[in-house]
């Protein structure tokens, strides 16, 4: 538990001896300290992250071929270290704080996500690492959501809730100073880099008092489960966090098994040879005692719950149209009320449609992939003999592989999915609201990134360091 302790900082360290940290170490350390607080907090959550190892090791003892590509795509060791956590934000300042701070352990904001259109009043990010070294090394991910107050009917409402918010103080003054100080210097020593971590988690931790009185809690509960989880507490408690697993289904199952309220439904595209995207479950969110206003009247709230997910390959632009077909046509004929077949049953065969074959799947420029020396000996006296650079016909052939690019980033129907069935009592209401990326990124102060521009990037490199062996070769 060394991480939740609160340490002094010492100002007295001499230059010369100091040593400077990488983002990453910043980014590992406070994944692993989310963690072990998380743990603490929701017990159930240790459960599921046994179970997943577990589940883990016996899916790569059953697959050699699963552990052979996961070795070759330098993702073996992160598994049991990866996960995903989310938050959920109330203002523009606090959202353009998280950004800095988030820099600060190498964490970009890719992808942008409006779920108000499933009928939930927030729009998000991801922040996450962007290069392929700083994902080996650790890919925590944090799904962040902002309120938009503006999607309220009640006007009144929205600036109680508004005044309520400019009141809080979620970031530490330490976290703030060490913030500041990251920005002038570029780099943080490694006991600032610790302090750091200590302060930041601060802002995750769980409130069990809530700053408003109970009236106002239901009001605001009233308009949207949500509102009341983002304006009623001292700061944005991490409300779960996830660990990926090799099979979904395998783990889905022992959850039931040992007695976990599951979702029934995995979110996502159905199970397949060569998974795609992400699917995702999670247990339903807990009922905690809570208390409200002065005279701590005792009370609940639904917030917390546990989720696990498993990773499958990036989708290109044109994977990723027809993946999107593919999951509507199947949640509308799942809405007929005629459909013969469930849920489970229409999605399989709606995804008939989507190949299930590397090859073809790469042939047909549905995945995104990188590219490798297969057969060295051959790719060196093809590039002597002067054959023409053919990436195609070179692939065909067997001399380069090509290893598909792991999907980093969130889906917004599976995320909509996930919120609702975490919603005590939400209404399905369907907000008429314009996308507004825009002012999503004016609130953060910072651009959000395009994913499909890093997968391009990550598979246009691999090609060039292959050509330019190739030609030098040659
Ligand atoms: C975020 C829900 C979305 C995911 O994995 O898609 C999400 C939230 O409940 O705040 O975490
Ligand atoms: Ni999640």
């Amino acid at each position: 538990m060394k991480d939740l302790v609160l340490k002094t900082r010492s100002h007295n360290f001499p230059m010369s001896t100091t040593k400077f940290v990488s983002t990453d170490y910043v980014r590992a350390r406070f994944s692993s300290a989310m963690s072990q607080m998380y743990r603490l907090e929701v017990p159930q959550y240790g459960i599921l992250v046994e179970l997943v190892r577990q589940v883990n090791a016996a899916a790569l003892k059953k697959n050699p071929g699963l552990h052979e590509r996961l070795q070759s795509q330098g993702e073996l060791d992160r598994i049991d270290e990866e996960r995903h956590g989310a938050i959920r934000l109330g203002t523009a300042a606090e959202l353009a704080t998280i950004c800095r701070i988030f820099r600060v352990m190498g964490m970009e904001p890719v992808g942008y996500y409006d779920l108000s259109e499933a009928g939930v009043p927030v729009h998000s990010t991801a922040f996450r690492p962007v290069t392929e070294k700083a994902l080996q090394r650790n890919p925590f991910r944090v799904f962040t959501s902002l309120l938009r107050l503006e999607l309220l009917r009640d006007v009144a409402l929205r600036s109680e809730a508004a005044a309520i918010l400019a009141k809080r103080k979620i970031f530490s003054e330490p976290a703030l100073a060490l913030l500041e100080q990251f920005e002038i210097n570029g780099v943080l020593s490694h006991e600032d880099a610790d302090e750091f971590v200590t302060q930041v988690l601060q802002t995750f931790r769980w409130h069990n008092k809530a700053t408003v009185d109970a009236m106002t809690y239901k009001r605001l509960h009233a308009a949207h489960p949500l509102v009341a989880d983002i304006v009623c507490f001292n700061g944005p408690h991490i409300n779960h966090l996830t660990p990926r697993t090799l099979d979904i289904d395998a783990a889905q199952m022992e959850m039931l098994r040992r007695g976990m309220q599951s979702k029934d439904v995995i979110e996502g595209p159905p199970r397949r040879k060569y998974p795609i995207l992400l699917r995702q479950t999670s247990f339903k969110a807990l009922v905690e005692h809570v208390s409200f206003g002065v005279d701590d009247i005792n009370g609940t709230h639904t917030a917390r719950f546990g989720e696990v997910e498993q990773r499958g390959m990036a989708l290109t632009p044109a994977g990723r149209r027809l993946y999107d077909d593919l999951l509507s046509s199947a949640q509308k004929l799942n809405s007929a009320s005629s459909a013969s077949m469930n849920y489970p049953q229409l999605l399989t065969q709606a995804f008939c449609g989507f190949p299930d074959d590397l090859k073809i799947l790469s042939d047909r420029g549905l995945v995104f992939c990188r590219y490798q020396v297969a057969d060295e000996a051959a790719f060196l006296r093809s590039a002597q003999a002067g054959d023409p650079w053919d990436l195609h016909q070179m692939v065909g052939s067997g001399l380069i592989d090509a290893e598909p690019i792991t999907y980093e980033d969130f889906l917004p129907i599976s995320a909509a999915g996930i919120f609702q069935s975490n919603l005590k009592g939400a209404e399905q209401k369907r907000y008429n609201a314009a996308s507004a990326k825009g002012a999503f990124e004016a609130a953060m102060q910072s651009k959000v990134l395009d994913e499909m521009a890093l997968y391009s990037d990550t598979e246009s490199a691999s090609i060039d360091l292959l050509r330019a062996r190739f030609s030098l070769v040659a």
